[in-house]
């Protein structure tokens, strides 16, 4: 890894999260897999050296528990899931260079290796824990075979992980009031041996680590502060049939045992780069130079895996003598009507369906990607999809390719004889400069932005210099003008082709360009077109509004059928309720309220100038931090969704500006009595700038 900006001297690796082989995709799924292709593109338009991968993740308790359901063998159960998701990535233009799975030989004989390095060097060590096993069902209860409450935080919580609360990995024996999933009977504990990681002694390397570590804020923050709370070794072994054999096959201690899934699961981001590697050479893309000693390695990831990939994951690799990640780059999550996505009350937006209704799938990767930043949670509604796709693909992009090449074909059969004004030039070098920028911060929705962006101004320009009535007037006129519009065309297309690559490339081919325009690299925006063109079409259609009403109609009819139920919703925990400050969707600005108040009900809001005398993280919540606020008169103690977006060490002594006489509210056990005004998608806290003392009222 270097620390250069993109594109460096050394090859990238792009990764996303292997998707359980268990069950049909969903918009959830899909976020992960198009923004990691779309980052991956975005790489090769800067002309980095990169390729993309993945696999199904065939293994552990996810797999077998469902396996298990349907009565089949896990094997023959995750394979068919493979075989699917093989098929339905390509329809989202999900451009895998490779993607394999973690039950083939390449991972398991990697995995195996790799285990075997830790052991030899000193990292693996036996101990006897209590695992949880259930007497009726004659089974040990790993993972997802047993449910309980979070140690942490007090949510329901599955045996390896706090999915409804706090997200952390649970280690066997962890979870509280162990409960059987087979049986429903309260787990007993037995003594078993178990091999362990010595998470524990990489502290102070994933702590520097951390601090060169690329991607999104979350990635960073939140791990930190599980390794002050103290790191716990990692147990890499589970009671179990299903999964990869520990690698010392005569040792009598792990005879009955597999490794846990989460040993194998990143190895297959090697694996399936190796697997590249074999089938197109090593001089052209070589596995052992990126994963053992200069690759980029970018891994996009769901935040709820977070401590897997910035914790367990580079201790393995550091351990191993492996090359550690650049960056990682954590999702927030899908919403859908505002409500937490939920398969098994079916509301969610499955990929084969939205096929099915007939978009096409750069509509989807594009509201994917720009709706929100990547570590925001992001909101589905076919209303809030027909209103971004109207307004910005069919508005603005769509409308300003189709009337523009329209004219250009009418009136000049093609490209105008002329050179691109310097005006236009410069605009799309500052474009060009926007998404530069935006692939180095990571953002894909700095990148569909600049692309956007860049049609306005062509919608713009063609307005402001009318050549419909340039042609009679001043032909040389209107010829420049056209000349200018064909380039911003061109332009926008191959900035948004990481996002929209069909649409891309239909519109590549309008301009008579020969070739792949995902080969064509970001300078192409500043290249000639060639010089004639066929009539052009259009490439967006609108979405209609009876299309909308009979698809929340749909959905709505079958999440009732599978019975929703809000007394027992556990989507929506109070965590991300807690948490909206950090997540609130600030992509498109919240429409003025048009009710207006007086003077005297502002005059009801108490708002004071504070000063942050202490700000802490909450134990268990991974977005609050509790903040002591000096406000002249009292210091008060308030709760706020900050955590991930500041450095909670350079907020004392910081002039703050607080909501006084905000009714006190409880977040995880903390009481919180005022609020901090803050605004945007970082949270940038209001303060005041000159001489206004702590305590003053706020007018
Ligand atoms: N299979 C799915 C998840 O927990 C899990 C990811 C593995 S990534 C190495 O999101
Ligand atoms: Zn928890």
């Amino acid at each position: 890894m270097s620390t250069d900006e993109f594109p460096t001297d050394s090859p990238a690796i792009v990764t996303c999260g292997l998707p359980y082989a268990n069950g049909d995709l969903h918009i959830g799924h899909l976020r992960g897999y198009i923004g990691a292709d779309a980052f991956n593109r975005a790489l090769e338009t800067l002309g980095q050296e990169t390729a993309y991968v993945s696999g199904s993740d065939m293994h552990g308790t996810p797999v077998a528990v469902n396996a298990e359901q349907e009565g089949v063998d896990p094997e023959e159960f995750a394979l068919e899931w493979h075989r699917k998701y093989e098929e339905t990535f390509p329809k989202f233009n999900v451009d895998f260079d490779n993607y394999g799975h973690t039950h083939d030989e390449t991972n398991t004989e990697l995995t195996q290796e790799i285990v075997r390095t830790l052991d030899e060097e000193g990292y693996v060590y036996e101990k006897e824990i209590q695992v949880a096993y259930d007497p009726d069902a004659d089974q040990y209860l790993p993972d997802r075979y047993v449910e309980g409450t979070c140690p942490y935080c007090g949510e329901k919580a599955r045996g390896d992980e706090c999915d409804e609360g706090c997200q952390r990995h649970l280690e066997p024996g962890e979870v509280e009031d162990p409960t059987s999933t087979i049986t429903g009977n309260p787990a007993e504990y037995r003594k078993r041996s178990h091999k362990f990681f010595r998470v524990s002694e990489f502290s102070d390397y994933l702590t520097e680590f951390l601090d060169g570590l690329e991607g999104t804020s979350n990635a960073r923050n939140q791990p930190r502060q599980w390794i002050e709370e103290g790191l716990q070794d990692w147990c890499l072994t589970r009671d179990m049939e299903w999964g990869i054999d520990y690698p010392n096959g005569d040792d009598e201690s792990t005879e009955d045992v597999v490794l846990y899934v989460w040993v194998d699961a990143p190895i297959e981001y090697v694996a399936s780069t190796k697997q590249y590697s074999e089938r197109v050479g090593t001089d052209e893309y070589d596995w052992e130079r990126v994963w053992r000693e200069d690759g980029e390695i970018v891994h996009v990831i769901g935040r709820d895996i977070i401590q897997h990939h910035t914790i367990f994951w580079p201790a393995m690799l550091e351990g191993a003598d492996y090359n550690a990640p650049r960056a990682v780059a954590a999702t927030g999550f899908i919403t859908i009507n505002g409500k937490g996505l939920s398969t098994s009350r079916n509301r969610a937006i499955w990929a084969e369906e939205y096929l099915e209704e007939g978009f096409h799938p750069d509509l989807l990767r594009y509201y994917l990607t720009t709706t929100g930043g990547l570590q925001q949670d992001v909101d589905f509604s076919w209303d809030a999809f027909q209103e971004k796709v109207n307004g910005e693909l069919v508005g603005t992009v769509g409308n300003f390719w189709y009337r523009s090449l329209l004219f250009a074909y009418r009136n000049f059969e093609g490209t105008p004889d002329a050179d691109v004004s310097a005006e236009v030039e410069e605009r799309i070098e500052g474009a060009i400069g926007e998404v530069r920028e935006a692939v180095n911060d990571y953002s894909l929705r700095g990148i569909g932005q600049a692309a956007t962006r860049l049609a306005q101004f062509g919608n713009e320009y063609i307005q402001r210099n009318e050549p419909w009535k340039l042609t009679d007037e001043d032909p040389e006129q209107a010829a420049q003008v056209i000349r200018d519009c064909v380039q911003i065309a061109k332009a926008v297309a191959v900035l948004l082709e990481p996002i929209t690559p069909d649409k891309s490339q239909l519109l590549w081919d309008q301009i008579g360009e020969d070739g792949e325009i995902a080969d064509a690299g970001l300078q192409a925006a500043l290249e000639a077109p060639p010089r004639s063109f066929a009539e052009p079409g259009e490439l967006f259609e609108k979405i209609e509004d009876d299309r909308v009403a009979e698809l929340n109609e749909k959905l709505e009819e079958r999440v009732a059928a599978a019975g929703d139920d809000e007394e027992t919703e556990s989507d929506d925990t109070a965590a991300d309720e807690a948490t909206n400050m950090a997540d609130g969707d600030t992509d498109e600005l919240e429409p003025l309220l048009e009710d207006r108040i007086g003077f005297e009900e502002f005059q009801d809001v108490d708002i004071r100038v504070g000063r942050i005398e202490t700000a802490e993280g909450i134990e268990g919540a991974d977005d609050l931090a509790k903040l002591e606020v000096d406000i002249g008169f009292e210091t008060r103690q308030v709760v706020a969704g900050i955590k991930q977006l500041h450095d909670l060490e350079e907020l004392p002594g910081q002039k703050c500006i607080l909501l006084a006489n905000m009714e006190p509210a409880e977040l995880f056990g903390v009481e919180s009595n005022g609020m901090v005004l803050a605004a945007g998608e970082q949270a940038d806290l209001l303060t005041t700038h000159d001489d206004a003392e702590v305590g003053e009222k706020v007018r």
